[in-house]
């Protein structure tokens, strides 16, 4: 079986919520020291990832964009969404939890009940990987056990499995999902830091090299995957396993910390 074929059953997806950019983007927060995004070229970058979304068979619900909060484009950290049910998140960043208000509105249309992460407990998506029926939460300085448990308490009462993974030893990643990727089947997708944990050992594992860490956050729909361009190493490898590959620029992303799957929530 291919990569591709592989991938079509547990990654398969009919929707996307998307959020271009706010002129203030440049504001949000950042680890990294690549420069001040371009927000014109944020744009155009944004709108071609959107492209490709609908390329891959989405129907897309592009909320406004936001200038009260600059990190307001990274969808994907406010809400968890299954195939059985939505999870609200509580961003571990105090300057973005109010971007679930307009993210709750947005998925009401389409789940009767949302879970919400109460306080104590923060769980920022990025840290969310699902893998067919079993998630793996990321501990990291955004999700905290307080709300991984929350999550996997959600999780289980909709029948499905999940556990911690702690990231916070890991150099160089914001998330659990800046490191690993899951691209359906037995596949998944590591980095060379996190490959050697024995939870990821039953996995059939496709390394991101250290030169090419970026790239580990790519996003599998509907048969494609979405990655950044400018990896050739990595790319090369997922179209020796099988995989169409979409590369997406993601530079003026890259600047702000974001990666390919922040940008949209998908189900
Ligand atoms: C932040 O630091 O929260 C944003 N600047 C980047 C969030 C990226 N989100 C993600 O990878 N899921």
């Amino acid at each position: 079986m291919t990569g591709s074929s592989d991938n079509a059953k547990e990654c398969s997806f009919t929707r996307a919520i998307v959020r271009p950019p706010s002129a203030n983007f440049s504001t949000g927060l950042t680890t990294v020291d690549l420069g001040i995004p371009n927000h014109n070229l944020a744009l155009t970058q944004h709108a071609a990832y959107c492209e490709a979304l609908i390329s891959c068979g989405l129907t897309l619900t592009t909320l406004p964009s936001d200038d009260v909060y600059p990190d307001s484009t990274f969808v994907e950290d406010t809400a968890i969404i299954t195939k059985r049910g939505a999870i609200i998140t509580r961003p571990g960043a105090e300057t973005r939890r109010g971007e679930i208000s307009s993210i709750s509105s947005a998925l009401s249309k389409y789940f009767k009940k949302l879970a919400v992460i109460e306080p104590p407990g923060t769980v920022d998506g990025g840290d969310v990987c699902e893998a067919g029926d079993h998630f793996f939460i990321g501990i990291s300085e955004r999700t905290n056990e307080a709300g991984a448990n929350q999550l996997s308490r959600f999780l289980w009462e909709l029948d499905y499995s999940s556990e911690l993974v702690d990231i916070r030893d890991v150099k160089g990643i914001l998330h659990l999902k800046s490191g690993i990727a899951y691209l359906g089947g037995n596949k998944l997708v590591v980095i060379d830091a996190l490959a050697g944990r024995e939870r990821f050992l039953g996995y059939e594992m496709i390394k991101v090299d250290l030169s090419e860490e970026y790239a580990a956050n790519c996003v599998a729909i509907n048969g494609s995957v979405l990655i950044a361009a400018g990896f050739p190493m990595f790319e090369k490898r997922l179209r020796d396993h099988g995989y169409h590959t979409i590369p997406l620029e993601m530079s003026e992303f890259q600047k702000m910390d974001g990666g390919l799957s922040c940008l949209s929530l998908r189900f």
